[in-house]
């Protein structure tokens, strides 16, 4: 029996996965609500594909509960939160997490962390606990999640994978479990390499998208159109460049690079830079959206409205989104909160935040896209005779904007 530990945007579908193919799962939430939930066959967050997932998880007699279960396999899958100031990851969910597996495993018990952690830490804060509550019996293993949001279910299966251990015939025994669902290649290496690479893959999109995002302000202040250079430098065989945004959110990609800076101050320069690019554009989205009101004579910031409140297009998820980012720095002018909207946010979550779209349209004449979600590039024609800004280059009928 797998113990899967933390039922998030991870740890849910791992376990809905594992018990899908057969494998016989219990997931673990401290959190109560989250476990009432499931137990009543509530999904608890939106992905496609989650719904059909679980149910096949339920047929194959799932069970969820609040406490850890005494077994020899368990997936840690908490999350680790940074401190904002010192980019440091915050590991302390996951130690938590594995002091209590601790009290409960069984001897020789394989504990596999999934939860994206800074290279070093199973060193620095686990094995610390293992010798102190003298449990050497215990298998250490770290399996970072790859998967990315909005396309979770195909990737899990699809995904190659990485499996860290320090044993290789209990990478070996991961990696069977894993194979379970996982029809990628898996790889077995040791843990240090694996705590790596995890940074490291989520450090490249980071600096791609950063040089993207420089080079739009470099063709922006030539009037040059960045996407149509990006679409032809990258039909180049050995070329790929990523695209400018209004700033990089969630809990990866403006996360993980901070790892390697807080680590490797004087080394990690080029990664510095990149995250202090995409750190910036919130506040340049911002300094566009003045500019076009003063160029269009607009005064009234009351008239203009943000679309979208995710980090992302087509997920449920705010995490460090770049929209949450441009109000907070619009705070700090002190001015009036700028109108929202998000089709996928049902809860208030800011001030002025709408949840009808026809009202939002009603109510403002300068519209902002920071999120391309599916409804706004369906609903594109209600946005005549609006002045739009397009952060993200998706709208193509009208005369719009871009940054
Ligand atoms: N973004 C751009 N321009 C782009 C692509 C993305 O501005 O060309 C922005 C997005 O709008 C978003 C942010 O970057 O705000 C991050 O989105 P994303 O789609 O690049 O990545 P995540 O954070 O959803 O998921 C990433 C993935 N990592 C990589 O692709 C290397 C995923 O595979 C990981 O599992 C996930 O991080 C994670 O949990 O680490």
């Amino acid at each position: 029996m797998v113990n899967v530990i933390g039922l998030g945007y991870i740890g849910l579908p791992t376990a809905l996965m594992l018990a899908a193919n057969g494998v016989e799962v219990v997931g673990t939430d401290i959190n109560k609500e989250v476990i009432s939930k499931l137990k009543e066959k509530h999904i608890t967050f939106k992905e496609k594909g989650l719904e059909e997932l679980f149910e096949k998880a339920l047929d194959n007699k799932i069970i969820f509960d609040s406490e850890y279960q005494k077994t020899d396999m368990y997936i840690i899958s908490v999350p680790t939160p940074y401190d904002r100031f010192s980019k440091k990851v915050d590991p302390t969910f996951v130690v938590k997490a594995f002091e209590e597996v601790m009290r409960v495993a069984q001897h020789e018990a394989i504990v596999v962390v999934e939860s994206t952690i800074s290279p070093g830490t199973i060193d620095k804060c686990l094995r610390p606990i293992v010798d102190k509550v003298g449990r050497q019996d215990i298998h250490l293993v770290h399996a970072p999640e790859r998967i990315i949001p909005g396309n979770m279910i195909y990737e899990l299966v699809n995904n190659n994978r990485t499996i860290g251990a320090d044993d290789y015939g209990i990478g070996e025994k991961v990696k069977t479990l894993y194979s379970s669902f996982c029809q990628g290649e898996i790889v077995v290496t040791n843990i240090r390499t694996a705590e790596m690479t995890k940074v490291v893959e989520n450090t490249y999109r980071a600096v791609n998208i950063a040089f993207a995002n420089e080079l739009m302000k470099i063709c922006h202040h030539d009037k040059l159109d960045v996407y149509e250079i990006i679409r032809i430098c990258n039909m180049h065989p050995r070329v790929n460049i990523l695209q400018p945004g209004p700033g990089v959110g969630g809990h990866c990609i403006s996360v993980d690079p901070w790892f390697l800076v807080g680590d490797y101050p004087s080394l990690a320069k080029v990664i510095d830079e990149s995250m202090r690019t995409n750190d910036a554009m919130p506040a340049f989205v911002l300094h566009r959206i003045y500019d076009i009101m003063r160029e269009k004579g607009m005064k009234d910031l009351s008239k203009v409205g943000l679309y979208g409140l995710t980090y992302k297009e087509n997920v449920d998820d705010t995490r460090e989104s770049p929209t949450l980012q441009l109000l907070e720095s619009q705070e700090k002018h002190l001015g009036t909160p700028l109108k929202v909207y998000d089709p996928l946010i049902n809860s208030d979550i800011v001030e002025n935040q709408f949840h009808d779209f026809d009202v939002f349209l009603e109510q403002i004449d300068f519209i902002v896209i920071m999120v391309a979600h599916d409804e706004i590039i369906q609903k594109e024609s209600k946005l005549a005779g609006k002045i739009v800004l397009d952060t993200r280059n998706v709208l193509k009928n009208l005369d719009v904007y871009h940054l």
